[in-house]
């Protein structure tokens, strides 16, 4: 039982969607602390360096195009267990297999196995990635 960080991005479909203040308030209303918050155009370097992992798929160039695509928001959020917490809250990367409930279930377009960047939302999947990733940007959203 570790406080942790995680880094949370409403993705360019979520922020152009309206879908911010719904995101922010489940975090807050599951008791996480809100510890930096910040609306900005990703910039391909850093959007490279965030998907760095993925660099070798298939889908990593639609990626990096749609994640620069129109303004994003990113946030760090801290709390007990907060990384698995995050993850379960979001849900899975398809839309499609998404449950309900979660943000991606409930709030994510399903338009096909195309179009599965457009997700709405990023979480960290462990806390060395919440450290990383909330670090890389630190010097922007702080
Ligand atoms: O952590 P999570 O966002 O749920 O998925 P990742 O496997 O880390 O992939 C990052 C990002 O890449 C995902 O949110 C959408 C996109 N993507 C895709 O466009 N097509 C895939 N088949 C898998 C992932
Ligand atoms: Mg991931």
């Amino acid at each position: 039982e570790q406080v942790e960080e995680t880094y949370i991005m409403v993705k360019p479909d979520g922020v152009q969607r309206g879908l911010v203040g719904e995101i922010i308030s489940r975090f807050e209303k599951k008791g996480f602390k809100l510890k930096a918050l910040k609306l900005f155009q990703c910039p391909k370097e850093l959007a490279e360096e965030h998907y760095k992992d993925l660099k070798a798929k298939s889908f990593y160039p639609k990626l990096i195009d749609y994640i620069t695509s129109g303004p994003v928001v990113s946030m760090a959020w801290e709390g007990v267990g907060v990384v698995a917490s995050a993850r379960k809250l979001i849900g899975s990367t398809d839309p499609l297999q998404a449950e309900p409930g979660t943000i991606r279930g409930d709030l994510a377009v399903q338009t096909g196995s195309k179009q599965i960047c457009r997700n709405v939302i990023h979480g960290s999947d462990s806390p060395d990635n919440g450290k990383r990733e909330v670090g890389m940007t630190a010097n922007i959203i702080e």
